[in-house]
């Protein structure tokens, strides 16, 4: 089986924060390394989603040009990603050339086959300034839920899916007028109505594994009807519409910006020189598992809106599961940049590294629930259980080894284990953890590890070697022995998680053939038995594994974030 895994394509409209970490990119990243690991051909696709309102109000308060601005935000973001060990085999820009290439070509498509049609539409213009104004170029109160300040194209409060049209006493984001009118004005529509009967025949087939959350959400939306929407705009960035008649006017950004996993999926074998074709050998062949991980403010796109263009258009399969997870809030509130509810992702990086964050960002991706960063959640999470349950295991156990055992501990020691009950609850337990991973439980998979993680922990306490050692030289030898199995396995189980500290760990045993540390991954021990019974299988001296937080300076973060 080949793994085709998109992550969201980040506005390239500001920083990115935790929220998207844990959320979106993480646990992608980790995904792709575990299916990798396991011996499959996987494929990480992302990139800049550089178009839509947002970012052409941005651009133009930083005085930038469109394209400035956006290729700026690009090379922000890959930075950041970079830091945090987040790997994409492409991360493109949907303001490339290739990119309107490929979604010129679905809009075609999709306009022949009577998916996309012309409709007058009612749209708000301003009388003041004269421009039209959609999505967040006007706001006013929900109509829902009176929130006052509703956007044209979502309620930031209730998330209802908004008809500008139907706000209450809009405002013009550009000039702050109240003097708007409606007009009706042609634009192009995907007909999702005619589909309806496909696309649930798709869903029902597709949505037994998928999250309980995504799955109402998308029934409550679809099983009656599905509504018809408007991919055209009045703007000035963006992808031209390719109908003479539609001049001046550009495609919805929310139309090209899915279309932006194939696009960079088409460039990256051109780059890469493959002989492999994106659309018959990836997105068209029923071989490959697509899964995209989204934020759950996405999910109407991924979940209804590309999937109905995917099928209707006949250009590519649609998703076989979506990853959607909830928010990641801090300290309990929504993230809010503007609000100064923040902390800096690439400031964090720089001081605490990729493991630590790596580490308690996992545990909070928010799978069934949001949850909620802190910065004493972090002290407790490294401290407690990073370093307690490995970095002072490892620590103690390889030191001990090097100390008492510099020319090696015999072969039969080692071997012991493998005819062990704990070897077969180790056997057990991988597959298990294969299992809880291959359903994209990405959390629990490292719950999982640090389970075995503690009963190494267990297993060295309860043996004593320190004590053994004085009596009996042979019984400490196996503890010894059987305790580094369980720091090599260990090792290998961390690699998606956290890669440096996985490294470092499997480095004090030398550097060897990536296929061990696959196999070992994959719950096949045999080049483990045998790397353990050939090799004299000497240490070396662990040091530093994994660094304690500070308790003051954990203070401090916290009483910076209070202050702000
Ligand atoms: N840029 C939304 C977001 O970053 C959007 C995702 C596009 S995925 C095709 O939340
Ligand atoms: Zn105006």
């Amino acid at each position: 089986m080949k793994h085709l895994v998109t992550s969201a394509l980040p506005y390239a409209n500001g920083p990115i924060h935790f929220g998207h970490i844990a959320g979106v990119y993480l646990p992608a990243d980790i995904y792709c390394r575990h299916r990798k690991l396991q011996g499959h051909e996987v494929m990480h696709i992302s990139g800049s989603d550089e178009h839509g309102v947002a970012i052409m109000q941005n651009a133009q308060k930083a005085k930038k040009s469109y394209q400035d601005y956006v290729n700026k935000w690009n090379k922000t973001h890959k930075e950041l990603f970079d830091k945090y060990e987040i790997t994409f085999d492409y991360f493109g820009q949907t303001s490339a050339d290739y990119h309107k290439e490929e979604v010129v070509d679905w809009f075609k498509v999709l306009h022949e086959k009577g998916f996309i049609e012309k409709r007058a539409q009612d749209q708000l213009q301003c009388q003041s300034c004269s421009n039209y104004l959609p999505d967040r170029y006007v706001e006013g109160e929900c109509y829902e839920c009176g929130y006052e300040e509703a956007r044209g194209d979502e309620c930031p409060s209730c998330g209802t899916w908004i008809d500008a049209v139907k706000l209450k006493n809009p405002v013009c984001k550009f000039c702050s007028s109240k003097d708007i009118e409606v007009k009706s004005v042609d634009q192009w529509y995907l007909v999702l109505s005619k589909f309806h009967k496909e696309y649930r025949q798709w869903f029902e087939g597709e949505k037994d594994a998928w999250r309980k959350t995504v799955v109402s959400f998308v029934d409550s939306l679809t099983k009656e009807e599905m509504v018809d929407r408007a991919i055209t705009r009045d703007l000035d960035w963006g992808i031209d519409v390719p109908l003479t008649e539609a001049l001046g006017k550009k495609l919805y950004v929310w139309f090209d910006a899915p279309i932006g996993y194939v696009s960079n999926t088409k460039q990256f074998l051109k780059e890469t020189g493959s002989d492999q074709d994106y659309m018959k050998d990836w997105w068209q062949n029923d071989e490959v598992n697509i899964t995209n991980f989204i934020g759950k403010d996405n999910i109407i796109f991924h979940a209804i809106i590309f999937p109905m263009m995917s099928l209707a258009s006949g250009k590519t399969n649609a998703v076989n599961y979506l990853a959607a997870n909830q928010y990641v809030n801090l300290e309990g509130k929504q993230f809010s940049k503007s609000k100064g509810w923040y902390i800096d992702a690439e400031k964090a990086i720089n001081e605490f590294g990729p493991d630590g964050l790596r580490y308690y960002l996992t545990t909070l991706i928010p799978e069934t629930n949001d949850s909620s960063y802190t910065w004493s959640g972090f002290e407790a999470k490294i401290n407690n259980e990073l370093a307690n349950n490995i970095g002072n295991f490892v620590n103690r156990c390889l030191t001990f080894f090097y100390k008492n055992w510099t020319d090696g501990i015999e072969s039969k020691h080692f071997e012991s284990f493998f005819n062990s009950e704990a070897f077969s609850d180790l056997q057990k337990h991988v597959s298990e953890y294969h299992e809880i991973l291959d359903k994209v439980q990405i959390k629990k998979g490292l719950e999982h590890i640090m389970a075995l993680g503690q009963v190494a922990n267990t297993y060295f306490s309860d043996r004593a070697p320190w004590a053994q050692i004085k009596e009996d030289t042979e019984a400490a030898a196996e503890t010894i022995a059987h305790s580094a199995i369980y720091t090599f396995v260990l090792g290998c189980l961390l690699k998606p998680y956290l890669p440096s500290l996985s490294s470092k760990m499997l480095g004090y045993f030398g550097e060897q053939e990536e296929s061990l540390y696959a196999k070992t991954y994959q719950g096949d021990f045999s080049e483990l038995k045998n790397f353990f019974s050939t090799t004299t299988s000497i240490v070396k001296k662990p040091k530093g594994l994994v660094k304690k937080v500070e308790a003051d300076r954990i203070k401090e973060l916290t009483e910076e974030l209070k202050t702000k």
